[in-house]
């Protein structure tokens, strides 16, 4: 964490998502619908050299976290989403002891993450500093709780060329693509090439890779695009989801990868144990994530 500071220019345009007391979200994945949080006061308004950065207390959902017009966390709910796409794949991969978690700057993937004692090594590969940066100083007792951890090596970088470059070499148990939607810097990740690259990167036995897979309401094409075209680079392609009330339409879903044909990825192949303070995350809900819709089951399942 040492050398990280704050280090922002001005930036303007997230006032203008600000109206009357209201934050309303950029829609441009989501038109013709806006999700508002009422703001009680803004405490960041910058821009990094990736992205705009807004930080507000709202009235309703604690702290909240914006990034190029877009939620990405809320202290009410954010536990929902970092939960999920950490323990599914932590607890579907038999045993998992080096993990990658590419974005995650908060910090709120990387506090899940550390429950986990068979873990042994935790890389961390972010492209904006400033995020990491702005969890330090805002998010300190909610979500950047872990950045002390021993098992952390933190590469600031871009993810692509990091597992074009290292990938191969590191043979990862898990790999967590925790990244904003696919508008500005995190469009590559939702690329094949990059997918080729986290299956390169991937322990063959046992390893499991989860990312952000957007909303089965709003984003069915972009779902199906991405699975077509990855379907000869795992043997087991499946999507899941969670319930999240700040992000469009309610929920996101995650695309859940592995090269082994033999792990189970729909059920935890362990018990959850003792002092792990979960809020969403069960064996139950685990399973249940995986449960899709009759309508999209055809396209995701
Ligand atoms: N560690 C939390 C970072 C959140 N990353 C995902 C943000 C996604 C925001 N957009 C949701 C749109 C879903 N359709």
């Amino acid at each position: 964490m040492s050398g990280i500071t704050l280090n922002l220019t001005p930036s303007d345009s997230q006032h203008t998502l600000i109206e009357k007391g209201w934050f309303g979200e950029k829609e441009a994945m989501w038109p013709g619908q806006k999700f508002c949080i009422e703001v009680k006061e803004v405490l960041l308004n910058g821009r990094s050299q990736f992205q705009d950065i807004l930080v507000f207390d709202s009235v309703s959902y604690g702290r909240v976290l914006v990034l190029d017009g877009v939620i990405q966390v809320t202290e009410r709910d954010e536990f929902s989403y970092q939960e999920m796409i950490t323990h599914l794949p932590l607890f579907a991969c038999p045993n998992p002891r080096k993990v990658l978690i590419i974005g995650g700057g908060d910090g709120g993937v990387l506090r899940e993450v550390v429950k986990h004692p068979g873990v042994q090594e935790i890389h961390m590969c972010e492209i904006d500093d400033q995020v990491i940066a702005v969890g330090k100083e805002y998010f300190r007792s909610t979500m950047s709780t872990a950045y002390d951890d021993p098992r952390l090596k933190l590469i600031i970088g871009d993810a692509a060329k990091y597992l074009l470059e290292e990938g191969v070499a590191q043979n990862y148990d898990v790999i967590i693509c925790d990244s904003s939607d696919p508008v500005g810097p995190a469009d590559v990740l939702f690329q094949p090439a990059f997918f080729q690259s986290m299956q390169a990167a991937l322990n063959p036995v046992g390893g499991v890779v989860i990312t952000q897979g957007e909303c089965q309401w709003l984003h069915l094409d972009l779902i199906r695009k991405v699975m077509g075209e990855i379907k000869d680079m795992f043997a087991q392609i499946k999507y899941a989801y969670t319930t999240i009330p700040t992000y469009p339409s309610g929920q996101i879903g995650f695309l859940v990868l592995s090269r082994d044909g033999s792990v189970v990825l729909n059920q935890p192949s362990r018990a959850v144990a003792e002092g792990m303070n979960l809020r969403y995350y069960s064996e139950e809900i685990h399973g249940a994530a995986f449960v899709l819709p009759s309508k999209f089951v055809c396209s995701c399942g």
